[in-house]
C-alpha cells in the first residue's frame, strides 16, 4: 500500500500537476512566464542518458549532481569586475528576453535543435562591469564542470544565457536554472546548471578539452553531423553555427 500510495502521489505530481499547468500555460508561448520560472522546482536528477524521452535530445553531465533549488540558487559573478555580485532569477526579470531556435552540436556526432530563451551577456555586464583585464569567463557548474569562453565569444550575436527551452523553464537535465547557448560552438562550450561566472585574465582549459582531444576554442568545424531528428542521417556541415536544418 505504501508503494502504491507513493506511486500514485508521484504520478499525480509528475503527470497531473506538471502536465496540466505547464502544457496549458506555456505551450503557446516562446518563453516561460516569470512566475513559472520562480516557482519551478525541477525534477529528480537524471544523469547522462540517450533513452526514453531524451532520445531526440541527448543529455550530458560530467558528474551526478544534486538538483538545484531555484528558490535558493543565485548566480555568482566574481573575479575581475568592478561590481561583482549575485543574482536571483527574479533579478533577471527586467532583462530583455531573446528567443531563438538553434542547434546544439555535440563533438560526439549528434545534434538537435531547440528553441531557447534568455538574455545576453552584455546586459549582465552592464551591471557587473568587467575590468579591462578580464579577457574571459570561467563558468562553474553544479556538477563541477568548468568551461571557459572569451568575452569576445560571449558578446557575439546569438549567444544567450538561457533559462527556457521550448517555452518551458530549463529541465534539470538541460541545465536548470541557467545555461549558456553558444550556437557556433560545440556543446561542451554550452555549460549547464551555472553557479558562478568568474571573470579571469587568461584562457583556461575547460573540463572537456582537458579530457578529450578537443579544441579549447570549440568552434564547430566543417565535417559530418548526425542530427537526431533526421534519424542520424549524415549531413555535411561547413563549420560554425548550423543553420541549414
Ligand atoms: N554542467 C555541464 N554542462 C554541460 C556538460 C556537462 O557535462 N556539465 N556537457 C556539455 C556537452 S559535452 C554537451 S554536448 C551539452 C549537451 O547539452 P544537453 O545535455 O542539454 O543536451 O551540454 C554541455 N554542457
Ligand atoms: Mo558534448
Amino acid at each position: 500500500m505504501r508503494t502504491l500510495g507513493k506511486l500514485t502521489r508521484r504520478l499525480f505530481l509528475e503527470r497531473g500537476l506538471w502536465a496540466t499547468s505547464i502544457l496549458f500555460w506555456s505551450w503557446f508561448r516562446g518563453s516561460a512566464k516569470a512566475e513559472e520560472l520562480h516557482s519551478y522546482e525541477g525534477t529528480d536528477f537524471i544523469g547522462k542518458t540517450r533513452e526514453g524521452k531524451f532520445k531526440n535530445f541527448y543529455i550530458n553531465f560530467w558528474k551526478p549532481m544534486r538538483r538545484i533549488n531555484g528558490k535558493t540558487w543565485k548566480l555568482k559573478i566574481s573575479g575581475l569586475c568592478d561590481a561583482p555580485q549575485s543574482f536571483t532569477m527574479e533579478n533577471f526579470d527586467s532583462f530583455p528576453t531573446t528567443t531563438q531556435s538553434s542547434r546544439m552540436k555535440c563533438v560526439e556526432c549528434w545534434s538537435a535543435r531547440a528553441q531557447w530563451s534568455g538574455f545576453s551577456v552584455q546586459d549582465l555586464e552592464q551591471l557587473v562591469k568587467p575590468q579591462p583585464a578580464a579577457k574571459g569567463v570561467l563558468f562553474h557548474c553544479g556538477d563541477e564542470y568548468k568551461e571557459y569562453l572569451s568575452r569576445e565569444a560571449l558578446n557575439q550575436d546569438r549567444v544567450l544565457l538561457a533559462h527556457s527551452m521550448n517555452g518551458k523553464p530549463l529541465s534539470d537535465a538541460h541545465g536548470f536554472p541557467l545555461r549558456l547557448i553558444a550556437p557556433s560552438k560545440y556543446g561542451y562550450k554550452n555549460p549547464k546548471a551555472i553557479l558562478e561566472m568568474e571573470y579571469v585574465s587568461e584562457h583556461q582549459a575547460g573540463t572537456w578539452s582537458k579530457i578529450g582531444p578537443y579544441s579549447t576554442d570549440g568552434t564547430i568545424l566543417p565535417g559530418t553531423d548526425h542530427p537526431l531528428e533526421f534519424n542520424k542521417e549524415p549531413h555535411r556541415i561547413s563549420g560554425g553555427e548550423i543553420t541549414d536544418y
